[in-house]
């Protein structure tokens, strides 16, 4: 396979490994503080994003390139508030999805429009995580902090986690 196109993708293995690791320590922060339902929906979280690291795994391998392992910085472990941690997803997604648009250009500046095809999913995945976590973080500044409202906030996080769950079935 492209060379330039295969040391691409090896980043963005990275960054999905990367998200997988950010999210998981957001989970365990969450669960210490008692929010179990964000806890619960961010462990599911950081297994999706570990599939996406594993989907471009088999893709450079079955293209006949080489998918590395990456090292991994360790994230951050402490978070001001939930307010703070999907603040802070919101944020990172935005990042990946520049960084899938980047990995998309240069697959049409290497006419590689096989990887590019193959991108599409990334592309459709980044839409619906910036979607979702703009939509939470919404909520989440409409309830403006108060430790009730916080505590219904988390009862919805489980609801949404069974909501998705039912949906991928
Ligand atoms: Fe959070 O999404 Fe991966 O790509």
């Amino acid at each position: 396979m492209n060379k330039k196109v295969e040391k691409a993708l090896n980043k963005q293995i990275e960054l999905e490994h990367f998200s997988s690791q950010l999210y998981l320590a957001m989970a365990s922060w969450a669960e210490k503080k008692g929010y179990n339902g964000s806890a619960n929906f961010l462990y599911a979280h950081s297994e999706e994003e570990r599939g996406h690291m594993l989907k471009l795994f088999h893709y450079i391998n079955d293209r006949g390139g080489h998918a590395i392992v990456p090292k991994v910085d360790q994230p951050v472990l402490d978070y001001k508030s939930i307010q703070d941690v999907f603040k802070e997803i919101y944020e990172h997604e935005k990042m990946i999805s520049k960084e899938i648009n980047n990995l998309v250009g240069l697959c049409y500046d290497e006419r590689d429009f096989t990887t590019q095809s193959f991108l599409q999913w990334y592309v459709t995945e980044q839409i619906e995580e910036e979607n979702l976590f703009s939509n939470i973080l919404d909520k989440l500044n409409l309830l403006g902090g108060d430790k009730a409202k916080m505590y219904m906030f988390d009862s919805e996080m489980e609801k949404l986690l069974s909501a998705q769950q039912e949906a991928e079935g």
